[in-house]
């Protein structure tokens, strides 16, 4: 009995102390979009909470995509230390996605976010593609020297506005637990 106490205190306080080390508000989802911008680069593509399949906690986000669509969803912006390395983390599971095309971008900033296309520096995290189950993505990322401020863009579909990647058909992408932490 006192080891079982004892093992159940010990996970109340490791997953304490993630949620606290945890730079993005709402990684995930438990919230909603809360803080989130989504938007459609090729569409269809429609955002959902998704509440039946999950990583952790009660909400995932959903993307449902149309043919060769893409879509992106930017996580609330939060404070760095320009030098200071960064674990990026986030889990996704999907089907029909087009092959290497599931990521996390970080997105560096000078000042308050903008338009990304504007950004110069970016980091990508590991990628995945086709149908697979939960998998996580992950990079270690060193902030550039004149970062103050980065967001994580969760990605279904290509590097850039203009070109997309060819799917066999419609395809859906769920994303949760977008989790950034210094690297101590
Ligand atoms: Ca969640």
């Amino acid at each position: 009995m006192r080891l079982v106490t004892a093992v159940l205190t010990l996970g109340m306080i490791s997953s304490v102390s993630l949620a606290q080390d945890n730079l993005v508000a709402n990684g995930g989802f438990e919230n909603g979009f809360e803080g989130w911008l989504t938007d459609v680069i090729v569409g269809p593509v429609e955002f959902l909470e998704c509440k039946q399949v999950v990583h952790s906690g009660e909400t995932s986000l959903l993307m449902e995509i149309g043919d060769d669509g893409r879509g992106i969803a930017r996580s609330p912006a939060f404070e760095v230390e320009p030098g200071e390395q960064y674990r990026v983390s986030v889990w996704a599971t999907a089907e029909g996605a087009p092959e290497g095309m599931v990521y996390a971008r970080v997105h560096w900033w000078a000042g308050p976010p903008g338009v990304a296309s504007e950004e110069r520096i970016k980091d990508d995290t590991s990628r995945a593609g086709g149908t697979f189950g939960w998998t996580e993505l992950t990079a270690t990322v060193t902030a550039p020297a004149d970062a103050q401020m980065a967001t994580v863009r969760l990605e279904t579909n290509g590097d850039t506005g203009v070109l997309n990647t060819e799917t066999d058909g419609e395809f859906w992408v769920r994303f949760d637990d977008l989790v950034v932490q210094p690297v101590e």
